[in-house]
């Protein structure tokens, strides 16, 4: 059965480290991206990535579907922006910021390449929703967060926040 993962709450450090690329398309790596979408789920998230759940390697699984029944994984996901894209604004959130909601802009328009858990190779040209959360997935791989597209001000205020609340429990 699936296991529910722990995830970590910024500031932790480790939300900063880069993933390493998949290169064994084994067992556990179907595991871990069936713990993720658990783990998502119980969370009521519509994304995650490897690096929220202490996993550093790039794995990100999704559902952004309205009644939550149509997983998605990505492996290596990787995008490029299209020419002719506009900035969309959309209001995020992360399950590693909790209580914290900002307007995020981002390119509309990408070209999506990923692999499967076989490791065969995919591509897409998503829209909306899908758009901003691979964007906002790949970034965790990455180890870049939300916070780090507000004002140095607001960032500080979660990190305070979060930290106090990490000292209460
Ligand atoms: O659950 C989530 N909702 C969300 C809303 C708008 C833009 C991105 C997201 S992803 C987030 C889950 C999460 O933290 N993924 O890393
Ligand atoms: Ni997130």
């Amino acid at each position: 059965m699936a296991k529910k993962l722990k995830i970590l709450i910024f500031p932790d450090p480790r939300l900063r480290k880069v993933a390493k690329k998949v290169i064994k398309f084994d067992k556990s790596l179907e595991i871990l991206a069936n713990d993720m979408l658990k783990t998502m789920y119980e969370a009521n998230g519509i994304g995650l990535a490897a690096t929220q759940v202490d996993f550093h390697v790039r794995l990100v699984v999704m559902d952004i579907s309205e009644d939550r029944n149509d997983p998605k994984i990505f492996v290596n996901p990787m995008y490029q922006v299209l020419d002719n894209y506009k900035l969309y604004e959309f209001e995020e959130g992360c399950l590693s910021i909790p209580g914290f909601n900002e307007i995020i802009s981002r390119p509309d328009k990408i070209e999506l390449t990923w692999q499967d858990l076989t490791g065969k190779e995919h591509k897409d040209y998503p829209e909306g929703l899908l758009t901003v959360c691979i964007q906002h997935e790949i970034d965790h791989l990455d180890g870049k967060l939300m916070v780090d597209y507000v004002s140095a001000l607001k960032r500080d205020r979660v990190r305070k926040r979060l930290l106090k609340e990490l000292n209460r429990k």
